[in-house]
């Protein structure tokens, strides 16, 4: 089984508030239909969450009572964007079911609480894919919160044990420095805990690096002797599918635990 991250960019154009990128998702959706693996679909939030979770701060649960109205509007879009993606799953002969985080569960201190899968795995079970995706969550102590795909990928690791998890983004995968401001900086192919170790202890590392070195700290939590986890670039056609077909393609594959 694989899991697959559809990321917000990807799927959203990011600098723009609600602007669903159908075409690009149809696509995808067909590729994972076509390559015949049995995978899960978590999907981000892109503008459809990020714009105002950023301007009403509501990573930092409640402190201002301005904040509730954006709570209640940031979980309606996403909404309205995971409806979008299970339109294009059904169309594409997948049948997925809502699982939205904010109404099923909860979160402590920013921490997912998945204690009874069984929602999930009773659709599974049926050969129905529940897809969760970035949520404003309630919290128990902070009042409500930000719970991202990724989070949701890593709890979601521990129920599901796939083979491989997948992350769908709109670059090749993780370069040593940002490529957009150092066109010469080389795409990194495979990262191990060991080239990790490396760039922290390399004394010019800069921000974009730390950047960089948080991504695979996350990649690396997900992986395991049994498992690998590839960051690839989903706006390039067949891409996806290939990958998941097995093929090698461009891409950073995080393997060997962290
Ligand atoms: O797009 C963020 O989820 P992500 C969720 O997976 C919200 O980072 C509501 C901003």
């Amino acid at each position: 089984m694989i899991l697959i991250k559809l990321g917000g960019s990807v799927i959203t154009d990011k600098t723009q508030y609600r602007i669903f990128n159908r075409d690009t998702v149809r696509r995808l959706c067909a590729e994972i239909k076509d390559s015949g693996v049995d995978s899960v679909i978590v999907h981000g939030a892109g503008s459809f969450g990020h714009v105002l979770a950023k301007k009403y701060s509501l990573q930092n649960g409640l402190v201002d009572p301005a904040q509730v109205p954006a709570v209640a509007r940031v979980q309606y879009d996403v909404r309205e964007l995971n409806l979008m993606m299970l339109d294009e799953l059904l169309n594409a002969g997948i049948p997925a079911v809502s699982v939205p985080p904010g109404s099923c569960f909860m979160m402590a201190d920013g921490k997912l609480l998945l204690d009874d899968p069984e929602v999930l795995l009773s659709a599974s079970r049926l050969g129905i894919m529940p897809v969760m995706f970035g949520d404003v969550v309630f919290d128990r102590n902070k009042g409500f919160g930000i719970c991202s795909g990724d989070q949701i990928v890593e709890v979601l690791c521990g129920i599901y044990h796939p083979e491989r998890v997948v992350f769908v983004s709109d670059v090749d995968g993780l370069f040593e420095k940002d490529p957009k401001t150092n066109p010469d900086s080389k795409l990194l192919t495979e990262v191990t805990s060991e080239l990790l170790s490396r760039v922290s202890s390399d004394s010019s590392v800069d921000d974009v690096t730390g950047g960089v070195r948080a991504k695979m700290e996350a990649m690396l939590r997900m992986t395991s002797p049994e498992r690998d986890c590839v960051l690839v670039n989903g706006s390039v056609k067949g891409r996806l599918c290939s990958l998941l077909k097995g093929e090698r393609v461009i891409s950073t594959t995080a393997k060997g635990g962290l």
